[in-house]
């Protein structure tokens, strides 16, 4: 597999999308009767789960997904979607209640065997081993939740397994299945959520939620262009929680799989139709999430007697070196790097060079 390096991006969630104009692009063809994409309906029903069906044409140029980005910065990720019709609306009238999925489903452990397909859950074209979900539902008119999703069980008793361990701030990356999931939104606050979470988050809380449930706005946001042909979404690392051991799910050196799907119910739909709809786009597969440029300054002058190096906090965990030569360079740990941005070293009586080295 070819991993991509990404470099970070600096995106606000603004509905202005010129921050995302030196974020690679994908496309995904434009719906419509007989257009196919990898020999599926481009926009389908979502009635089908076998690895190798051929799901049914349904036309509802809401989810008609046409091009998407992802990208990331020190502590975030983000996906851009473009859509041919509008994103996230949903009917809202005394008999009716549309729903809307905005959908990032990932690879955490860029493991095929760990997670679920997405055909399980009626998005084609399929591929494997998503783990966890960033993911917005609208619902009877209005924004519903901006949730973290977690596919690690197989049957009930793993579930419950799991979202005893949500509750700890804890998520095991295992075997899942579609049908079992559990969900949550994530607050900047102890007391906003359900389960206040143990440390170093118990700062932070979760709420639980089930589709269709009560608003919740946590640290999942999204914004829409004024058409609401564009939608631009934040999911924070912190949110995926942290292994049994404690390191965060996301992390920057980590590599992750992506895949895109936008979801609707009917309603809106041209009609007649009863089926919900989604379209899926390629995945981006082996994302490398890049350190931000460390930006390493050297300031000999600012302590007499010592050089100060620092480096974005950001950057931190990455190892500075020093050699004396550049034409014979003989580059060397300076030991304690890897835990700081700032060094204070002596001025010798030669020369020396500095660089910082990804773990
Ligand atoms: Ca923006
Ligand atoms: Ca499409
Ligand atoms: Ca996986």
């Amino acid at each position: 597999m070819t991993l991509h390096a990404e470099p970070t991006h600096s995106i606000t969630i603004d509905g202005n999308f010129s921050d995302w104009a030196t974020v690679p692009s994908h496309s995904d063809p434009v719906g419509g009767p007989g257009v196919l994409h990898d020999g599926i309906p481009d926009t389908h029903d979502t009635d089908h789960s076998g690895p190798n069906d051929i799901p049914v044409y349904v036309n509802h140029p809401d989810i008609d997904l046409v091009e998407y980005k992802f990208t990331h910065d020190a502590s975030n990720l983000y996906a851009y979607f473009r859509a041919t019709g509008q994103i996230g609306r949903t009917i809202s009238n005394a008999s009716k209640h549309g729903r809307y999925y905005v959908i990032v489903t990932l690879d955490v452990d860029n493991n095929l065997t760990t997670g679920y397909p997405v055909h399980e859950g009626g998005y084609f074209p399929t591929s494997a081993g998503y783990d966890m979900n960033m993911e917005v539902e609208y619902y009877d008119g209005a924004f519903n939740t901006g949730h973290y999703l977690n596919h690690g069980a197989l049957n009930q008793p793993e579930l419950d397994a799991a979202i005893q361990d949500q509750t700890n701030g804890i998520v095991r990356v295992l075997p899942g299945t579609y049908d079992y999931y559990s969900q949550w939104v994530w607050f900047d606050s102890p007391g906003a959520g359900s389960y206040q979470l143990p440390p170093p988050d118990n700062n932070a809380s979760i709420t639980f939620v089930a589709d269709k449930g009560p608003v919740y706005q946590g640290i999942i946001r999204i914004a829409l262009s004024p058409d609401k042909h564009e939608a631009e979404m934040v999911a924070p690392f912190r949110g995926f929680m942290r292994s049994p051991g404690g390191d965060p799910i996301i992390a920057l050196g980590n590599t992750i799989g992506i895949s895109i799907s936008l979801e609707a119910s009917p309603e809106l739909s041209p009609q007649p139709n009863t089926e919900w709809a989604s379209d899926t786009g390629n995945p981006i597969l082996g994302y490398f999430l890049e350190h931000p440029e460390p930006q390493l300054k050297i300031a000999p002058f600012v302590q007499n007697g010592n050089v100060v190096l620092s480096w974005l906090n950001d950057a931190t965990g990455m190892k500075l070196q020093r050699t004396p030569s550049l034409t014979v360079p003989d580059w060397q740990f300076v030991g304690g790097s890897d835990t700081t941005n700032q060094m204070i070293l002596p001025i010798g009586s030669g020369s020396a060079f500095f660089r910082l080295m990804e773990p």
